[in-house]
């Protein structure tokens, strides 16, 4: 019999950078986290979880769509791509003041984070006029900042450093070897060198990817890998369960087992202990259990607000009534 209790750490407030104390993580090991009997998947995960963060506090982050549709990247899970016909409309960008304005009404409503996504391949430089003025904007606001806008040059990555951006989020999305599967218009590599510019230009990373696309479990443990694997991991690490959108070529992929999502919430906690591990995409379909058990895993943010980029998400008073219902709050009201 395991004859472990649970020790109670007192919780730190989390820093925003990782310490630079890489492990590496093989994929076997990564998969046989995975193979864990769920109870001691979930108790292992919650030991890291308590030792560097209050297990009650959630971070809420509001995600506006600042360029949408008409996206000349292939990725088969995407609705904006426009390889696909899925009926999303292609709009120009935002206007810096309708942006400014939804990211004032993402604060009141209880977000401390604003990011910003764009269905580029990667920006232009006249894209970056209006990019680092609405960063600079809502950084104005005393919100956190971050941009999901495609591949980064030198040059763009330090314009969105010096407009004050805090993290930028760019997905390894899965696993080097399923990769090819999925996207076929920029290879993963290209996507390791974003994240290395933007690392070095001292921005936060965020980085994860999308379980549910029909890959195996040694191939989603290596998706993990990879990201545990940089030195140092991403300060924010998305765990997206595929949404999927009629007329995308994964719209008929089998549903993943909802545990197995929550497993893999759980290896992400484990692997990289300091990480915000964002429970991304897929609430809306996912019923309050699941999400409470991937709080347990070791989530700590959420995207908060009716929709995501084009999709739904829960709107804000099904959040609330569920953080109220687990007694959970937003980091920003930690005391
Ligand atoms: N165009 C930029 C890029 O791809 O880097 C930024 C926006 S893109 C929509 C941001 C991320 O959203 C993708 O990397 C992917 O992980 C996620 N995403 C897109 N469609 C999704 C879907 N149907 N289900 C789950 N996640 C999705
Ligand atoms: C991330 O990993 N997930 C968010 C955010 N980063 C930009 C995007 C999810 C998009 C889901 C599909 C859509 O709404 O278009
Ligand atoms: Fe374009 Fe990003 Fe969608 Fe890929 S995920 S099609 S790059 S918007």
């Amino acid at each position: 019999m395991n004859t472990q209790t649970i020790a109670f750490v007192r919780p730190v407030k989390h820093s925003g950078l990782n310490p630079a104390t890489p492990q590496r993580w093989s994929v076997a090991d990564v998969e046989a986290l995975f193979k864990l009997p769920f109870a001691d998947l979930m108790f292992k995960a919650q030991q890291v979880h308590r030792e560097h963060f209050d297990p009650n506090a959630v971070q809420l982050s509001t995600l506006l769509s600042i360029k949408t549709g008409g996206c000349s990247e292939d990725c088969g899970y995407c609705p904006q791509s426009a390889f696909h016909s899925t009926g999303v409309e292609n709009r120009k960008m935002l206007d810096v003041d309708v942006v400014v304005k939804a990211a004032k009404a993402a604060q009141q409503s209880g977000a401390d984070r604003f990011c910003m996504g764009a269905a580029w391949r990667e920006p232009s430089d006249e894209d970056m006029v209006s990019v680092v003025e609405m960063v600079k904007a809502v950084r104005g606001l005393g919100m956190e900042t971050c941009a999901t806008l495609g591949m980064l040059n030198d040059k763009q990555t330090e314009q969105l450093r010096d407009a004050g951006l805090d993290y930028y989020n760019h997905n390894l999305d899965t696993s080097p070897e399923f990769y090819g599967d999925i996207i076929s218009t920029r290879d993963y590599q290209d996507r390791l060198d974003t994240l290395e510019r933007v690392r070095k230009a001292g921005m936060h990373v965020c980085s994860g990817g999308i379980v549910g696309m029909g890959e195996n479990l040694t191939q989603r443990a290596g998706l993990v890998a990879q990201l545990a694997n940089m030195e140092p991991y991403p300060e924010s690490v998305p765990i997206n369960n595929l949404v999927k959108v009629e007329g995308t070529p994964l719209a008929q992929t089998a549903d993943l087992d909802p545990l197995d999502f929550v497993r893999t919430i759980a290896v992400a906690r484990i692997t990289m202990p300091t990480a915000r591990v964002r429970l991304s995409a897929g609430r809306q379909q996912m019923s309050d259990a699941i999400q409470a058990l991937c709080f347990l895993a070791g989530a700590n943010s959420i995207f908060y607000g009716e929709q995501l980029l084009t999709t739904g998400n829960p709107d804000a008073e099904r959040d609330r009534a569920l953080l109220d219902k687990l007694g959970m709050y937003p980091f920003a009201d930690q005391h």
